[in-house]
């Protein structure tokens, strides 16, 4: 069956969802966006998500023309439409059609897009032998000149990051904030494990402050490992006895290698494991059903 995208309030065949070339968000990257997955029909924390994407858009001074309700009502109609019960979610709200300057004035109309497909995963040999990563020469934007909490359509930085892992033909790359301290990788969040803590880096640093990662942060607590939300350099993940990242794609990804140093026994950590475990039993007890007939605890 070919894929549908939500486009302005209609749905279309993927091959005729297409926006202007005035768009701003292909002239100028003006615009938000998520990533959300569903799993088994439910859509994963989807009111998290909801609220990040509207927090970006007041940010940038963008109004969502739909509110929030319809959002919500768009997706899961999206995702029925699809027919896929395990899927990518990908809202992408652009400042609109303009002129060729920059001023939005000239944008009367936000364009609203929601695509769904399926995801694409890291192999599960990934997981198994665990990921290898690389420190990224590219710095962070420092959130003082464009906040990175904001998930705007401006990812040239991180891609610029993933194309030094892709040349140093490993998975990730880890990016730093401009004073050095560990931020986060190109599209996921960093954790690292010191003797039993679970460390990751702050909101502040300049992070996207994934779903994920505040969903990993709470599982990490249940199964009482303290959490510390903190900065740290190079040095701690070197050392650390286990690394991983978090991210809607990645789920929880054991780090095994950074910078061509063996991360503990250079094996998926223990802790890593257990969270990824946990995260995965989250996954499948709870979230938005798509169906809203199909209560919560109904098999899926
Ligand atoms: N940091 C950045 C910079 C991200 O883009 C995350 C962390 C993790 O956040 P969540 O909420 O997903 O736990 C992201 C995730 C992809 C993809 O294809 C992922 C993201 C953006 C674009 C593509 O996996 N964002």
């Amino acid at each position: 069956m070919g894929l549908v995208t939500y486009v302005d309030g209609r749905y279309v065949p993927k091959e005729e969802a297409v926006v202007s070339v005035f768009d701003h968000g292909f002239l100028y990257g003006d615009g938000v966006f998520e990533g959300i997955r569903a799993y088994h029909g439910r859509v994963f924390r989807l009111e998290e998500h909801l609220d990040r994407l509207y927090e970006s858009a007041k940010t940038i001074m963008l109004e969502i023309p739909l509110p929030r309700a319809e959002m919500r009502e768009a997706i899961l109609e999206t995702l029925r439409r699809n027919g896929l019960r395990d899927a990518y979610i990908r809202p992408v709200i652009s400042r609109g059609v303009g002129d060729l300057g920059l001023d939005p004035r000239k944008c009367s109309r936000p364009t609203v897009v929601i695509i769904v497909d399926t995801i694409q995963l890291y192999p599960k040999e990934a997981y198994q032998r665990g990921l290898r990563t690389i420190t990224a020469t590219v710095r962070k934007v420092r959130p003082d000149m464009l906040n990175p909490r904001v998930k705007s359509l401006n990812y040239l930085n991180n891609i610029l990051a993933r194309i030094e892992a892709n040349q140093a033909g490993v998975e990730e790359a880890i990016m730093l904030t401009a004073d050095g301290y560990v931020c986060e990788c190109s599209a996921d969040n960093i954790f690292i494990v010191r003797g039993g803590e679970v460390w990751t880096a702050p909101p502040f640093l300049g992070i996207l402050q994934g779903v994920t990662r505040d969903a990993v942060l709470g599982l990490a607590r249940e199964l009482g490992f303290p959490t510390v939300e903190r900065v740290f350099t190079l040095h701690d993940i070197y050392t650390a006895d286990e690394c991983f990242l978090t991210g809607t794609g990645a789920e929880v990804g054991p780090v095994v290698e950074v910078d061509g140093r063996s991360i503990g026994d250079g094996r998926p950590g223990r802790i890593t494991t257990r969270l990824l475990a946990a995260f995965h039993e989250m996954a499948r007890r709870e979230g938005t059903p798509m169906y809203p007939a199909e209560a919560r605890g109904a098999p899926a």
